[in-house]
């Protein structure tokens, strides 16, 4: 599978009672069949998570409340830095994508959409692991 890091714009409901998101699964904003959903909150301030990459796993990443930075490299060494800050910002990374989430204010809800079921075997946590496949 490509990598592919994506920043997605979600359509907004919006009128005077508020505003409402959909996502849809095999969409073009959700490509892919959504098997699991998690979610990451209240997280210690300071804090840094993921520092892995996956396998085969496609997501879409939302911070539905709050913000997160989403820091990506690619397998070319390529890094981007992704503010998600407003719930219809969400970020599509697929193939093997290095990611770290960090700077998440206080009240941040990053909400993960995920083609696969939880497999720890899909999970690269060591970084020259990550180089050497990527060197492949
Ligand atoms: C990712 C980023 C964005 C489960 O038991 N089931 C699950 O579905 C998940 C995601 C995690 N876990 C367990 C495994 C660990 O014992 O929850 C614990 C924390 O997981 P982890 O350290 O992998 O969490 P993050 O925040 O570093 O990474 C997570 C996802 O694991 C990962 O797929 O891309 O969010």
């Amino acid at each position: 599978m490509q990598a592919n890091v994506q920043p997605l714009t979600l359509p907004l409901h919006g009128d005077d009672r508020g505003k409402l998101i959909a996502l849809e699964a095999l969409s073009e904003l959700v490509p892919f069949e959504v098997k699991r959903v998690y979610y990451i909150f209240d997280t210690t301030p300071g804090t840094v998570r993921g520092n892995h990459a996956h396998k085969n796993l496609k997501q879409v990443l939302i911070c539905i409340s709050g913000a997160c930075t989403i820091v990506c490299e690619m397998p070319d060494g390529t890094k981007s830095e992704i503010r998600l800050d407003w719930p219809n910002r969400g970020l599509l990374i697929e193939g093997l994508v290095w990611r770290q989430m960090k700077d998440f204010s206080k009240d941040a809800v990053l909400i993960v959409l995920a083609s696969e079921h939880y497999d720890e075997a899909d999970y690269i946590r060591d970084y020259n692991q990550f180089k050497k496949e990527c060197a492949k």
